[in-house]
């Protein structure tokens, strides 16, 4: 028998080659190195990790790595239940340390891209990421890189920096883009059964990332380059940014009118071809569809490009916290009250349906803009217990009684939780803006409610 360290040598002289690489990712004998477990990260780990990967996780939170080494998740879409095999059994294994990328034969690049103050890509994770990569690089490694980001990421920034290792693209290493398309808090579509888009520099690096891919994910879409893949990404999720702000401008529009949105929206939905149902809200919150658009603005500016849509898209969503506000100032009036100093209680604070994750929500910004009225403002979220508001300052969410209902002069629905148990919302609210249409089956008292 081999002793351990031949094996060894064997196994890395092996990862020095195309067909080396594609041998240990058809036996899955590869290690994954995943940098950033979060949203996309984690469950990418589960689904490469059941079918026989080695993943090492890497994240820059030490917290996170202890939870994840403890078997614990912290994300929604993953159960400790599932992952705790995973890590008794040692497959999945997390880490601080981004050294271990030098063991890895692939690694994907799983870091947030959010906006600067300015609204600009800020792609400093992922330039911190391919940095470290670059001081661990080996002959025979595939690096794909998943975060949303302008097209042109991986061929301008990601690959100029790992070709710092002096090591020469689709020879010695391999790079593709492959979007990542999480539906956070879609139990249907998962991981492994989202089809997936990949877009290889060179045909060898093609031919290396839709191999990986195809080992743990239903079904890959190979398209012609990294800057394809980006663009049908960020397309993606335009796309849901203008259709929102459509509906959103609708219900605006609707507003004045005297007619129902919601009534127009449900009608026009029963049109069995070309419609596609997106709904009026209070904004558009999360870490995609509120940022992803403006990286293609900033990248289109390059070739002196103004994409009006997506910016009139972002101004009327961002712009649906002031109406919501505007109705509450309405349904207070009718009381006869002031917004100063009544007493408004938020149902909701994450950005959407079912979740925790309250990061650019548009509950927070209405949350501040009543704040700033000098509202005695409250919130109740059963998924997020604790909040800042904008300058920093700790709200805790208030027990959903019929006394904390019935003592407020208006109760606004932000966001549309199944936990919410809405008969009793409109039993014991005085008046009600519902900015999510989420009471429409309680049919009595319905002069309480007031809809966007
Ligand atoms: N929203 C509306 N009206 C709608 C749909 C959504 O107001 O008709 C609001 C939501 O309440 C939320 C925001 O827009 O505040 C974004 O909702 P979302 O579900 O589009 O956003 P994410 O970021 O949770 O998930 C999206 C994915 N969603 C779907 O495809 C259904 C998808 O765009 C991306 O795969 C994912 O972001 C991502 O990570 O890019």
């Amino acid at each position: 028998m081999f002793s351990n360290t031949l094996l060894n040598e064997v196994k890395l002289s092996a990862h020095s080659s195309k067909e080396g690489l594609l041998e240990v990712i058809k036996t899955t004998e590869a290690t994954i190195a995943i940098i950033g477990m979060g949203y996309v990260g984690l469950p990418l780990a589960l689904c490469v990790a059941k079918i026989g990967f080695q993943v090492i996780g890497i994240d820059v939170n030490s917290e996170r790595v202890s939870q994840l080494n403890a078997g614990q998740s912290y994300i929604n879409d993953v159960s400790s239940k599932d992952l705790e095999p995973l890590v008794s059994e040692g497959k999945i294994k997390a880490s601080t340390d981004l050294h271990l990328l030098q063991q890895a034969d692939v690694i994907i690049i799983c870091v947030p891209t959010p906006l600067t103050k300015n609204r600009d890509p800020d792609i400093s994770y992922i330039r911190q990421a391919a940095e470290s990569i670059a001081a661990n690089m080996r002959p025979g490694q595939l690096i794909t890189l998943e975060s949303t980001t302008y097209p042109g990421t991986t061929e301008e920034v990601l690959l100029p920096i790992l070709s710092q290792s002096g090591l020469q693209v689709g020879q010695d290493f391999f790079i593709a883009h492959s979007p990542e398309r999480v539906d956070p808090g879609n139990a249907r579509y998962t991981t492994h059964n989202t089809n997936k888009v990949v877009g290889g520099y060179t045909p060898n690096c093609q031919e290396v990332a839709a191999a990986f891919y195809r080992k743990s994910i239903l079904d890959i879409i190979s398209v012609s380059s990294p800057g394809c893949a980006e663009m049908v990404k960020v397309f993606e999720n335009t796309f849901r940014a203008v259709n929102i702000a459509l509906v959103n401008e609708l219900a605006l529009l609707c507003d004045k009118m005297g007619l129902n949105v919601w009534e127009v929206v449900e009608a026009a939905s029963t049109k069995p071809f070309g419609m596609l149902t997106f709904w009026p809200g209070p904004g558009v919150g999360g870490h995609c569809i509120p940022i992803d658009p403006f990286y293609l603005t900033w990248k289109a500016r390059e070739y002196n490009f103004h994409t009006r849509f997506i910016e009139l898209a972002g101004e009327i969503n961002s712009y649906m916290p002031q109406f919501v506000r505007e109705k509450v100032m309405r349904a207070l009036g009718k009381q006869g009250k002031p917004l100063y100093h009544s007493k408004v209680l938020m149902l909701g604070i994450a950005y959407k349906r079912d979740l925790g994750d309250w990061r650019q929500s548009p509950g927070l910004d209405l949350f501040n803009l009543l704040l700033n009225d000098e509202v005695e403002i409250h919130y109740n979220d059963p998924h997020v217990p604790e909040m800042q508001d904008v300058k920093g300052k700790t709200h805790f969410s208030t027990p959903l009684t019929p006394e904390s209902l019935s003592s407020s002069d208006c109760v606004i629905i932000v966001t549309d939780h199944s936990a919410y148990n809405y008969h009793e919302i409109v039993e014991y609210s005085p008046i009600i803006v519902d900015t999510r249409n989420a009471c429409a089956q309680i049919l009595d008292q319905r002069e309480k409610i007031i809809l966007l």
